[in-house]
């Protein structure tokens, strides 16, 4: 790679490189999938797609990340590394660092001492990393237990593609007229950058393959055509051998397969990837749902044939078994509990939450809280790291149980920042029954002696899972749904793992974490960034208020289009099953600020002199939804309202 140079350095008996990398994260123009041209590319030093990371166990890793995006933010995660007191290199906005504004660098400077195996690497700013702000990063073992068992490796990195860039994609997500959260269908399935692509292998060989599903939403299952694959590690845990015809891989988890190939070269077979249609909810008639790609044996054999399965017979990684000896936490010392639910708020957005919180980001970085507060004692509260951040906070070396109840119909892939997690219960899928059904701690599902261990973990439909860890590895951690749409819709919480020892074990915050930092508002004092009184939240950052009693998303949509088209709107709301609430209206109406009646009587009246007669009489929300301009400009204005309203 030439924009690498390596230094070597003496640690102990083995010799540790030092890789330095200078990357310029900027826009280009791209065609991902071969359909369309894309504008805002993400690139790295102009190329796309972003380098694969390699490195030796014990080395560090410098990356000089300059943003070069114009007006946008960017910053840097490394999925599935514990950053021991390295937090600060973890690369979160709003917990462990500031947003990268353009024009400057964060230099990201961490070691890999105990972590070996596949993983990678994306923007943690706002869903950018489907733009394209991502690669893989992998961690080379010299005592890799299976390397005898193979003579190459392969990477294949899978994700969702689509043409509108996420900012546009986002803005009519998280939109009044968008009331179910209904998440944007992408376009195509990619692997390793491209669609349709080629991996090229020699007969009679095997292959580690590292499967890394590096998309923002979509879970794939993958499938090689007449190769059967033995998986022997995941996230970066090896595992006894598991041999599969199929892998079902949400975001952000890794499989590493063996695949032998065959002893003949006369023809190559299909590797294909299938999104999981049921977390989509609509299925376009045009949309790709089976890509094939070549396992390629040889120049001159013709594309194969895409190979269809009727049976989606994947390995249930529950039943994985490590191969190492990873602690099995027989009992906990700390239970979080959390539902999760979709919902809308009184912007008529639909938000995710934990509990009756969807997380908002505080004002000041929680790492920085954490070091900041006056004292130890201090740091332990809570409260100081925001009402709205849900934060918990860990005892040094306490076992903690996260139980996790779904209450939403879909299925979400959760990840645990710092830690691989050991994996003590998942329940089936209620979606047919009167679920959700939450855990019920004194009848578990089904207890297991050598629970599996990863850092990605699904969920199934109104169901739930369980999951412990040690809270050994001071830091400020993420926990949070991997699908991109619903971390903006705000699915995390903060877990800030011993302050004290964070406070005593962090390295001093770099200069260039400091810069950041302090051109975007700095990063001493508690979340509402007070550094006086750190239990003093005036002014911190919370949740748009709640819909008024009674109401849904849906009819306050009605409502703002019955207002639009200056009728009081019977058909709107007689559509959307509102008509049974009694004064629907007039209770809305009450219920909003006085800001929000004047805007919505003065847009009423506006939008009457204009197009009255296009819009008037129809009141149906898919001839509305046309009126793009209209939409567009209340949605705007709605949010201020609510924003100036906390
Ligand atoms: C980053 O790339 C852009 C576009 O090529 C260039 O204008 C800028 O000078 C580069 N910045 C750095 C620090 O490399
Ligand atoms: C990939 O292959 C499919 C057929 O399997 C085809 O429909 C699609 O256009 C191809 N994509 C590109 C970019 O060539
Ligand atoms: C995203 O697309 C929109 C609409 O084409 C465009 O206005 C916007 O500048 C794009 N954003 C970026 C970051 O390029
Ligand atoms: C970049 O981050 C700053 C500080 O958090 C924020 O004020 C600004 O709105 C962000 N810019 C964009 C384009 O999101
Ligand atoms: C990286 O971190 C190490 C350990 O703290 C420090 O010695 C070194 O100077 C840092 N390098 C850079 C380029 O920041
Ligand atoms: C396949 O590999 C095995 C062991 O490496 C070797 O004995 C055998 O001759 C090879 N067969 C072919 C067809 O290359
Ligand atoms: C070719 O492969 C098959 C199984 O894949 C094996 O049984 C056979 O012995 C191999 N032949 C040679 C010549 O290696
Ligand atoms: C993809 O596979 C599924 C299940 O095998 C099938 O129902 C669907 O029709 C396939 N789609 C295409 C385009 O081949
Ligand atoms: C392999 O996975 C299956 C579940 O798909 C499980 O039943 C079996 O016990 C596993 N075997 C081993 C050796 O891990
Ligand atoms: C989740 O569903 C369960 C079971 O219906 C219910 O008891 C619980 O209150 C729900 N949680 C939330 C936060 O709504
Ligand atoms: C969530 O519920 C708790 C306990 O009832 C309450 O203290 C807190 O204010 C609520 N948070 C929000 C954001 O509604
Ligand atoms: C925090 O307060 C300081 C001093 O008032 C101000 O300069 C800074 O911009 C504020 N930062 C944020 C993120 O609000
Ligand atoms: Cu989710």
């Amino acid at each position: 790679m030439k924009f690498a140079t390596a230094l070597l350095a003496l640690i102990g008996t083995a010799f540790a490189e030092t890789h330095h990398f200078q990357w310029n994260a900027t826009y280009i123009t791209g065609n991902p999938d071969g359909l369309a041209d894309v504008d805002d590319l993400i690139a790295c030093n102009g190329e796309y797609p972003w380098p694969d990371l390699r490195v030796k166990k014990g080395d560090r890793i410098i990356i000089d990340l300059y943003n070069g995006l114009g007006t946008d933010n960017c910053s840097l995660h490394f999925h599935g590394l514990f950053q021991h007191s390295t937090n600060q290199f973890d690369g979160v906005p709003g917990l462990t660092q500031c947003q990268i504004p353009p024009g400057e660098t964060l230099t990201y400077n961490f070691t890999v001492p105990d972590q070996v195996g596949s993983f990678w690497y994306h923007s943690h700013t706002q869903g950018q990393y489907m733009d394209g702000m991502r690669g893989t990063f992998i961690i080379e073992d010299p005592d890799h237990p299976y390397k005898d068992h193979y003579s190459d490796e392969r990477i294949i990195a899978l994700a969702e593609w689509y043409h509108d860039n996420i900012s546009t994609l986002t803005n009519s997500f998280l939109d009044l007229y968008n009331p179910t959260g209904a998440e944007p269908i992408p376009q195509n399935l990619l692997m390793n950058g491209f669609m349709n692509a080629t991996i090229n292998v020699e007969s009679n060989t095997t292959y580690l393959f590292r499967i890394i599903n590096i998309g923002g939403f979509v879970s794939q299952y993958f499938w090689i055509e007449d190769h059967d694959m033995t998986v022997v590690a995941v996230d970066g845990v090896y595992v006894e051998p598991n041999t599969t015809s199929m892998i079902y891989i949400t975001v952000a988890q890794r499989y590493d397969v063996l695949v032998t190939t065959k002893n003949t070269t006369d023809r190559d077979f299909a590797i294909m990837q299938k999104i999981d249609d049921t977390m989509l909810d609509i299925v376009p008639d045009d949309l790709l749902l089976n890509v094939t790609n070549s396992l390629k044996y040889a120049e001159g054999n013709s594309w194969p044939k895409t190979y269809l399965v009727d049976d989606y017979d994947f390995l249930d990684d529950f039943w994985l078994t490590p191969l190492d000896d990873y602690e099995n936490y027989d009992h906990y010392d700390h239970q979080v509990t959390i539902d999760v639910v979709m919902d809308n708020l009184g912007n008529g957005v639909n938000y995710a939450f934990f509990n009756n919180i969807t997380y908002v980001t505080p004002k000041i970085p929680t790492l920085g809280t954490v070091l900041s507060a006056n004292n130890d004692s201090d740091s332990l509260n809570a409260q100081i790291y925001g009402s709205n951040t849900h934060a918990i906070v860990l005892q040094k070396d306490e076992i903690v149980e996260i139980v996790l109840n779904n209450n939403d119909t879909g299925v979400h892939p959760f990840h645990l920042h710092g830690h691989v997690f050991q994996v003590v219960e998942r329940g089936p899928d209620y979606s047919d029954e009167d679920g959700p059904i939450p855990y019920n701690e004194s009848a578990p599902y089904i207890p297991r002696n050598e629970s599996m261990f990863r850092d990605v973990l699904y969920v199934r439909p109104q169901s739930y899972f369980v999951i412990r860890f040690k809270a050994n590895n001071p830091g400020v951690w993420f926990f949070h749904c991997h699908i991109e749409w619903h971390l903006l819709q705000g699915l995390a919480l903060t877990l800030i793992e011993d302050p004290i020892g964070i406070r005593e074990n962090e390295e001093p915050l770099s200069d260039t974490w400091k810069n950041v930092c302090t051109s975007c508002g700095g990063f001493v004092g508690n979340a509402a960034n007070n550094t006086e009184d750190f239990f003093n939240l005036q002014g911190e950052n919370v949740q748009v208020k709640p819909l008024p009693a009674g109401f849904t998303a849906r009819g306050i949509v009605a409502l703002v289009f019955s207002c639009i088209a200056g009728i009081l709107g019977c058909v709107a709301i007689g559509i959307y099953g509102m008509a049974d609430i009694p004064n629907m209206e007039e209770r809305v109406v009450q219920n909003l600020s006085v800001q929000e009646r004047e805007f919505l009587e003065n847009e009423a009246g506006g939008v009457e002199e204009g197009e009255s007669g296009e819009n008037g009489s129809s009141g149906r929300y898919s001839d509305e939804i046309q009126n793009k301009k209209y939409s567009d400009e209340i949605n705007t204005e709605y949010r201020e309202i609510n924003e100036n309203d906390k």
